[in-house]
């Protein structure tokens, strides 16, 4: 069967991989894997944006490409590395970067969350992310983005930065990416706020569902999700912290917001969190497991990115060359 187009995705090293990640990205990925020429990334370069250590980067490395795998990733059939072994990422950005006026990166929200009062201070990789984002993307010729929706803001901008790169040089060189947006649950929120976004960085560790949680640590973790004092689930409006917890019952079961509305019309908040942490618990125990026997032999893990890089190299390079000659440089 001739595959639909290419797809370039990837998660952030930068803690252990949550509900989000795998709600949002990862369990979308497995769907689309059979269907499309894919590149899953494990983004080492983007994870050093904000102060990493290096013992730790490099086990999160790992473990990223463990639960790709656990969730369901084929490592023969699709294309995983870690960004930092192929360099054209750089040199694309870097290109990019030239073609990039400041005033579209001044109008991204991830940065000024994550600069947020010290600006002055924060460092220029964090502010170009998005355009290092675009190169990730634009190096394979990617046509087609499985994200959450927190990367849209980030996806539009590789848009832009195709179009001004081929308006420039006059060619339709690079396709512009399609978002795909899927699923029952692209924006999982905080178990502490259901105003704010499940993050690997946030502070607390009850905010999260993390994917290496024990079956104990689900279920205490869901039981003290914040809630609210309105009985039953028929109107969730104004109701952050009520429709979240209905998000992620209704993406781990596969049903609308609607039949889990429905299912808990008159329930309290206790039946549905008991509900969920079970539902939770026997769909994320067995990708747990499966990280942690992967964690085991580092040998195999890092075959499988040394393999992932020198595929991934070979389309990079050649794309990357065919921009060099575009651009101007002379390669002799
Ligand atoms: N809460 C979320 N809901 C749905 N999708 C999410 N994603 C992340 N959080 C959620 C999606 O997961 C993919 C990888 O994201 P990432 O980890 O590389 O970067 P991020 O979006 O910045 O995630 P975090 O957890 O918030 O990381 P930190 O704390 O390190 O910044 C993306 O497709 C993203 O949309």
């Amino acid at each position: 069967m001739s595959k639909k187009g290419m797809i370039f995705s990837g998660v952030q090293p930068t803690g252990q991989l949550h509900l989000g990640n795998y709600l949002g990205a990862i369990k979308n990925w497995v769907k689309l894997q059979d269907t499309y020429n894919c590149i899953f990334c494990v983004v080492d370069m983007h994870a050093i944006t904000v102060p990493q250590d290096p013992k730790a980067l490099r086990e999160a490395t790992r473990q990223t490409l463990a639960t790709y795998i656990a969730c369901g990733i084929n490592p023969e059939n699709n294309i995983i590395y870690n960004q930092s072994a192929v360099s054209g990422h750089a040199e694309l950005a870097w290109i990019l970067g030239c073609n990039t006026p400041l005033g579209w990166l001044n109008r991204m929200t991830q940065f000024k969350e994550k600069a947020g009062e010290h600006r002055e201070s924060a460092v220029l990789g964090l502010y170009g992310y998005p355009v290092l984002m675009a190169a990730d993307i634009l190096l394979y010729k990617a046509t087609h983005v499985p994200v959450g929706e927190d990367q849209k803001q980030h996806l539009e901008l590789a848009r832009d930065i195709a179009g001004a790169f081929n308006r420039h040089y006059n060619k339709d060189f690079f396709p512009i990416p399609e978002p795909l947006i899927m699923g029952e649950a692209t924006r999982v929120m905080s178990l502490n706020d259901g105003t704010k976004k499940m993050s690997k960085s946030d502070e607390s560790d009850y905010s999260r569902i993390a994917l290496t949680d024990s079956a104990d640590t689900i279920r205490k973790k869901f039981m003290k999700a914040k809630s609210d004092s309105t009985m039953g689930f028929e109107s969730l409006d104004n109701r952050p912290d009520a429709e979240n917890l209905l998000t992620i019952y209704g993406a781990l079961t596969d049903t609308d917001m609607k039949s889990a509305q429905a299912k808990f019309r008159t329930a309290g908040f206790g039946t549905l969190k008991k509900e969920l942490a079970e539902v939770a618990v026997e769909k994320l125990s067995p990708i747990t497991d499966e990280v942690n026997r992967l964690m085991k032999d580092s040998g195999h893990l890092d075959g499988i990115l040394k393999r992932g890089a020198e595929k991934a190299n070979a389309i990079a390079e050649k794309n990357l060359s065919a921009v060099k000659q575009l651009v101007g440089f002379l390669e002799v």
